[in-house]
């Protein structure tokens, strides 16, 4: 059943890393192989030298796709004619497209009304059957795990280990293009699934003497969805960052796992401070991402500064010449909407003539 040509994804890159065997049909996209991208802007904010894993740009605009292909390959190995997930937007277009590839149904359960529009017209668009719910993503997790034990429906939320798996490989990639892991590694924390992952792969590659080092993992959550941060779940969160607002993380343990074994930590970041992130990345780096993954822009803007921090072990590491990788998670085309209302953004109109172009141009 395998594809001809299907010499591309995650899954052939790093087969022997994975749970995968010659009876799994390998259903990818050609997910993976993200590119690892200097940011000569933030590097000299930070005074460090700082890459940007820009997962944006996997098949369906988010790392979710790394997951999503190992856990659809064992879903249909194992015999599921449906999937089914709860969601804040991308893993739900991850899982949408990934079953449409594989031939089989997919439901999502997703938070009503707090959908970034690109998102929702992902699920919709690769012909999933969407369920919006009055609540939020944890009580769609909670529903989604009663559908477990169902016959022929698998669960693909990160609480199948096949999707922490898929998505280690990021950490891998990030070892092969540097040549060893950095020094610190920051990504933004949501259901906590990938934190896991990424420190999954670092020890898997360090134990198997692919790399000399372990990255300090440092988390980012949004203040208003702060779980782990606070140490206590959040009944009612909120951010303008949807992709992030969970108040009872699924990996919450994992997280602190990463976190503590690392010598890292988990902070938080206000939306302002997200916001405003996004659109400094943007517009001084070129490189347009969701309001969820400039969390991790925004954490290394906020503690950059030593004074700031002293005693943290972030801010020490963060050193002249320290390696450190920013995972950002998903495409900015995702959510339009929150970029151009918090710019503000509109065209200034002109008439259709050189002249009138040349006035409006210099005026603004
Ligand atoms: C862009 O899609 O949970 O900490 O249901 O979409 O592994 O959850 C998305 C999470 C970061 C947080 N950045 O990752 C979902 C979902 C983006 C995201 C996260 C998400 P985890």
């Amino acid at each position: 059943m395998n594809e001809p040509l299907n010499d591309k994804g995650v899954i052939h890159r790093y087969r022997p890393f994975l749970p995968v065997s010659d009876a799994t049909p390998v259903i990818s996209l050609s997910e993976g192989s993200t590119p690892l991208i200097h940011s000569p802007r933030l590097s000299e904010k930070a005074g460090a030298e700082v890459y940007l894993k820009f997962e944006g740009l996997n098949p369906t605009g988010s790392f979710k796709d790394r997951g999503m292909t190992v856990a659809i390959s064992k879903a249909v190995e194992d015999g599921a004619k449906m999937v089914i997930c709860a969601s804040t937007g991308n893993t739900s277009a991850a899982a949408a497209a990934y079953a449409a590839r594989a031939g089989i149904q997919c439901a999502v359960i997703l938070p009503a009304g707090k959908i970034a529009i690109g998102k929702l017209a992902q699920a919709f668009v690769y012909g999933a059957k969407v369920v919006a719910i009055r609540g939020n993503f944890d009580d769609a997790l909670r529903i989604v795990r009663e559908f477990g034990g169902i016959d022929g429906v698998a669960i693909v939320n990160s609480i199948n280990p096949h999707r922490i798996e898929g998505q280690k490989t990021a950490a891998f990639e990030i070892i092969e293009d540097l040549g060893d892991a950095p020094d610190i590694h920051i990504l933004p924390v949501g259901n906590a699934g990938n934190i896991t992952a990424y420190w999954k792969g670092y020890r898997e590659f360090h134990a198997a003497a692919r790399s000399s080092r372990l990255p300090k993992m440092v988390g980012f959550q949004a203040a208003g969805s702060a779980p782990i941060f606070y140490n206590r779940p959040i009944d009612r969160p909120d951010t303008i960052a949807t992709a992030i607002r969970i108040g009872n993380p699924a990996s919450w343990e994992g997280a602190n796992d990463a976190a503590c074994e690392s010598g890292g930590c988990i902070d938080i970041v206000t939306d302002e401070e997200i916001l405003s992130a996004q659109a400094w990345l943007a517009s001084k780096e070129g490189i347009f991402v969701e309001p969820a993954s400039a969390a991790s822009v925004a954490g290394l803007l906020k503690c950059h500064s030593k004074a700031r921090c002293s005693g943290c072990p972030f801010a020490s590491a963060l050193r002249e010449g320290a390696k450190v990788v920013l995972t950002v998670t998903g495409h900015g085309l995702k959510d339009t909407e929150t970029a151009v209302s918090f710019g503000g953004f509109a065209p200034a109109e002109a008439d259709a003539n050189l002249d009138a172009v040349r006035a409006v141009l210099d005026k603004n």
